[in-house]
């Protein structure tokens, strides 16, 4: 790990091979926030990106880099560069897509309504198609996407329309580290693991609030490569396995 990141919030961005399309401007739009910092995760890359990452944090103060040796997957590399973040005691950390599908000015607003007194414990951000608003998404995603989202949110009594948005935010509690503690069980479906867990830990009931993005965009170059497939369906499993109990 390098760099001295540390803000009231701080936000993860998991990168696999992303050399050639990590998007400067948007990073430094966050980095240029004054309360915001980056953990940005190097998952075993083997693209360069690592180099990139460490010259960022050399430019920007506000970045700090975390380097695993080996590919781990998003689901390990957003938990690890979750855990770093939380070191810093901010008050709020979230994780976002390194292609910046959700722009950093929507993340921005994530962040602060997540702030706002009497604010809600997660502030997810959810791909909605509405009326005047940009969502563009590829039609075989969309609807595979809108499958597997209803599909989580009915079997784990969720009430969430988009589980899988790449953007999510957290008050930065007790709550949220406990969730952290051990590596989740799926590698693609990690997101509805951590909402269960954070959901799960006892005490009071976490609030979540779901916002629909003003813009949203697929970017192509998706690191989920078709061959994950299967792996998708043993996260599936997985969560089958652990929480089945809570099925509605
Ligand atoms: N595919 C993949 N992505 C990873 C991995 N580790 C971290 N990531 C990051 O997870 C995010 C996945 O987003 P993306 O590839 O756009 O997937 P999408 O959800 O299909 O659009 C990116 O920021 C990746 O760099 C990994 O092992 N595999
Ligand atoms: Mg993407």
């Amino acid at each position: 790990m390098s760099g001295s990141a540390d803000r009231p919030v701080m936000l993860v961005v998991p990168c696999f091979n992303e050399a050639a399309r990590l998007p400067a401007g948007e990073l430094a739009a966050l980095a240029a926030n004054p309360d915001v910092g980056l953990v940005l995760v190097d998952d075993g890359s083997t693209d360069g990106t690592l180099d990139l990452l460490n010259r960022l944090a050399k430019e920007v103060p506000a970045v700090a880099v975390v380097h695993l040796a080996t590919n781990q997957g998003k689901a390990e590399a957003v938990r690890r560069g979750l855990l770093r973040a939380l070191e810093g005691r901010p008050e709020v950390v979230g994780f976002v897509d390194a292609d910046f599908a959700t722009p950093a000015f929507e993340v921005l607003r994530l962040a602060a309504g997540i702030r706002q007194p009497g604010a809600p414990d997660v502030v997810i951000g959810s791909r909605v198609l509405l009326s005047g608003r940009t969502v563009v998404r590829r039609p075989v995603r969309h609807i595979l996407g809108r499958i597997v989202a209803t599909y989580l949110s009915l079997t784990y009594a969720l009430q969430i329309y988009d589980t899988q948005c790449g953007a999510k935010l957290f008050r930065a509690d007790e709550r949220l580290r406990h969730a952290l503690d051990a590596p989740f069980a799926t590698r693609w479906l990690f997101d509805v693991e951590l909402l269960m867990r954070v959901r799960d830990t006892p005490g009071p009931p976490a609030a979540v609030r779901e916002e629909p993005l003003e813009e949203w965009r697929d970017i192509p170059g998706s690191r989920l490569a078709a061959r994950e497939v299967g792996q998708v369906l043993k996260d599936f499993r997985a969560l089958h396995l652990r929480h089945g109990r809570d099925s509605a």
